[in-house]
């Protein structure tokens, strides 16, 4: 019923902004260029994952910026599609950033590969964070209060990192649960989206107490 309501309100939404789409457009001819891809949004990205903006993102910290203590920002879109769009048009602004320094690509110690994604329920269930990045130790931690902290009930790997490490604490400590696809480990579900773990509810209890994650090739 929900959902139907939200599709309804969006199918309204376009309904409305399409005459001020056109107008816009005919009024931008002679005069300066609209602002850009509000028009067709009807949520604001969040900070963490809500009913109305469930797909999620974040960019993993280099190891340096993990040693300097640094925390993980989220950002997350109303459809999956948006969150994907804006992930593009941020890298692209980290490469511009970069190049005014280098000769070459970089990313900031950042992929712009998706190497992972975790999930608020068991079996890939609920809201979800995609993250992006390198697999060689970087990783992703929350602050307490953020709403990802502690959030996490089940991984899938995506391309690359083949071992991924899940721990208690922000900042890469306390108990914590490894990841591979070839373990064989109680609770596993594969599928053709990559392999997909759900994280214990036991010694070590990681479901939902997720804090910091890091990620490596092997
Ligand atoms: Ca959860
Ligand atoms: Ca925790």
């Amino acid at each position: 019923m929900k959902t139907r309501t939200r599709v309804q309100a969006a199918l309204l939404g376009v309904g409305v902004a399409l005459p001020n789409l056109l107008s816009n457009q005919t009024a931008s001819a002679a005069t300066t260029t609209p602002e850009p891809a509000t028009t067709g949004k009807s949520v604001a990205p969040t900070k963490y994952a809500t009913d109305e903006t469930p797909f999620c993102w974040t960019i993993m910290l280099s190891p340096e910026q993990m040693k300097a203590k640094q925390r993980s920002e989220v950002s997350c879109h109303a459809t999956h599609a948006e969150a994907v769009e804006a992930h593009d048009l941020k890298v692209a602004a980290l490469e511009t950033q970069a190049a005014m320094s280098t000769n070459g690509p970089i990313y900031l110690g950042n992929g712009s590969t998706n190497r992972a994604t975790h999930y608020d329920g068991l079996g890939g269930t609920g809201a979800q964070v995609e993250v992006y990045g390198n697999c060689d130790g970087s990783g992703v931690s929350f602050a307490a209060g953020d709403p990802n902290n502690d959030f996490f009930a089940s991984t899938r790997h995506r391309t690359g990192c083949g071992r991924i490490k899940h721990y208690d604490d922000a900042g890469w400590g306390g108990a914590y649960w490894t990841t591979q696809p070839a373990n064989a480990q109680m609770n596993n579900v594969n599928d053709c989206n990559g392999y997909l773990e759900n994280l214990p509810d036991g010694n070590p209890w990681l479901a939902d107490r997720v804090s910091s994650v890091k990620y490596f090739a092997s």
